[in-house]
């Protein structure tokens, strides 16, 4: 057994998204978000999701015709919306002290239009937040959860490229502000922002188009991502009002090393971390565009893209306060067009020959998080917060209506590891949400199969089950871990 030294302040706690543990789709009021008209499908070859990537048109298409036919898991969830108190008390118990959750859009403003926000909605966070607190726990809401508004979409097709729909969002960012400023202390904006700009679709609400070509699509989220940057930066600007709250940015830190020592790598390398991470970090935390921006449009585009100075100005003004982003792998760059590949996030990415890998290929790199802390510390010199980090793995209950996660307990403690190692390191890191306390929907599969929490949720992908609470042995194993902070 090894003592780690967190320190008293150090936040413990769970990450979880409203379209993936929820449910009820259409209660109260709210109207259906873009997870929600998301299909089951089976993957036979789990690290492969091509199938998922072609069937995208025909999903969409159908959805716009009203066409719903086979079985929509985000419509479901865990049906955390009827079961909250039962799973905020089990978080209690496992010793979390922060619970992160998103709010859906489509729950407070259904009809985007709408002049009032949704008083069941509203309702429905705040017994949420106050369950929360009665327990002794602090919360942090992302904003924005990969769960844009249908209504919206359909409305205003070209989604963030449409002035009207920034507006909104803003008139929605505000409203939950002013609710709950009292109640919740960390806010996060866009989940991954770094993701769902280049998922145009999901990520920017903004219609497909099959003869859209690939620089066009990627004009579109260099475009629709300045947006986000400046929504973001004008509710940082309205958030200074309220004294007792914290805004950061969450990023998928989509950490990669080069291959090997040959310099031709070392480079692709460099630009790589250039267009997936650091041009992200630096509008957001250093308020500008680097340098190199230009040369990234020019590359993505083949064109010059330019931007208001208001704007500009607005970003400078406006930067946020911490930095929190997902971890979960890391992966390899090369120049040889047959590297060998693996399952990154969202698309193929490198393998890296000293890693294993999860069944859905995401390899697994506990001291790339320490790598990752550091150069995050290094380069922006800002409070760090992890705020998504686990393992999803398919499992089923044993006859004590337990799951022997051993492999969950290593992979916790390897990489809680690394952060206590980066804080001897001098890296300012306050806290850390796995990926999850409770098995939920997977965001890029749609699967239940693909378990990632502390607790086991009693339904199958086709939400088949009595959907009963089951701890798996991690539970035990953290609950411990939090009062002796022993691994
Ligand atoms: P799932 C990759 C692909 C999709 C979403 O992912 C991702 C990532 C990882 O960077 O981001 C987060 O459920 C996301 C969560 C999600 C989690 O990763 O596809 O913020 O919503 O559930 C895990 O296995």
């Amino acid at each position: 057994m090894k003592k780690l030294n967190f320190p008293k302040s150090f936040l413990w706690g769970g990450a979880t998204s409203a379209a993936q543990i929820e449910g009820a789709w259409n209660i109260d009021g709210k109207s259906l978000t873009l997870p929600e008209i998301q299909p089951f499908i089976e993957l036979k070859d789990k690290s492969d999701l091509s199938k998922l990537h072609n069937e995208r048109n025909i999903i969409f298409k159908n959805a716009l015709e009203g066409k719903f036919e086979g079985h929509y898991p985000k419509r479901f969830g865990i049906d955390f919306y009827h079961r909250y108190k039962e799973d905020i008390a089990l978080f209690k118990e496992a010793g979390m002290n922060i619970f992160r959750m998103s709010i859906s859009w489509a729950r407070i403003f259904p009809n985007a239009f709408d002049e009032k926000p949704n008083l069941n909605g509203l309702k429905f966070y705040r017994d949420v937040f106050e369950e929360c607190k009665k327990n002794n726990m602090e919360i942090m809401v992302t904003m924005s959860h990969f769960d844009y508004p249908f209504e919206l979409m359909k409305s205003n097709p070209k989604g963030w490229l449409d002035p009207k729909v920034k507006e909104l969002f803003l008139k929605y960012a505000k409203t939950i502000l002013d609710e709950y400023a009292d109640i919740v202390k960390y806010w996060l904006p866009f989940n991954e922002i770094n993701i769902g700009a280049f998922a145009v679709e999901a990520g920017l609400g903004i219609m497909p188009d099959s003869k859209r070509t690939e620089a066009e699509t990627k004009e579109l989220s260099i475009k629709g991502l300045h947006n986000l940057f400046v929504a973001q930066a004008e509710i940082v600007k309205y958030a200074k009002k309220f004294k007792n709250i914290k805004l950061g940015c969450m990023m998928a830190d989509m950490t990669t090393y080069s291959l090997d020592c040959n310099p031709v790598n070392v480079l692709a390398n460099m630009k790589r971390e250039q267009i997936l991470k650091f041009m992200f970090y630096d509008v957001m935390i250093k308020g500008k565009y680097p340098g190199y921006f230009k040369n990234i449009v020019k590359t993505l585009t083949n064109k010059e893209i330019t931007f208001d100075e208001n704007e500009l100005k607005l970003l400078k003004e406006n930067p946020l306060e911490f930095i929190s982003f997902s971890y979960y792998m890391s992966n390899t760059v090369s120049t040889d067009p047959n590297q060998e590949k693996t399952q990154g996030n969202l698309t193929a990415a490198g393998k890296n020959p000293f890693l294993k890998a999860t069944d859905w290929g995401w390899q697994i790199d506990p001291i790339g998080l320490r790598y990752v802390l550091n150069q995050l510390w290094d380069r922006y010199e800002v409070p760090l917060f992890i705020s998504e980090n686990g393992i999803g793995v398919l499992e089923t209950l044993n006859e004590e209506n337990a799951v022997n996660d051993d492999y969950r307990i290593d992979y916790l403690s390897k990489h809680i590891e690394q952060i206590d190692l980066a804080l001897k390191d001098g890296v300012d890191v306050f806290g850390y949400t796995m990926w999850t306390p409770i098995d939920l929907v997977s965001a890029s599969t749609c699967e239940m199969a693909k378990r990632y929490g502390l607790i086991f949720v009693d339904y199958d992908d086709y939400h088949n089950g009595t959907g009963n609470r089951y701890p798996k042995k991690s539970f035990n194993w953290f609950k411990e871990f939090i009062k002796t902070k022993e691994i």
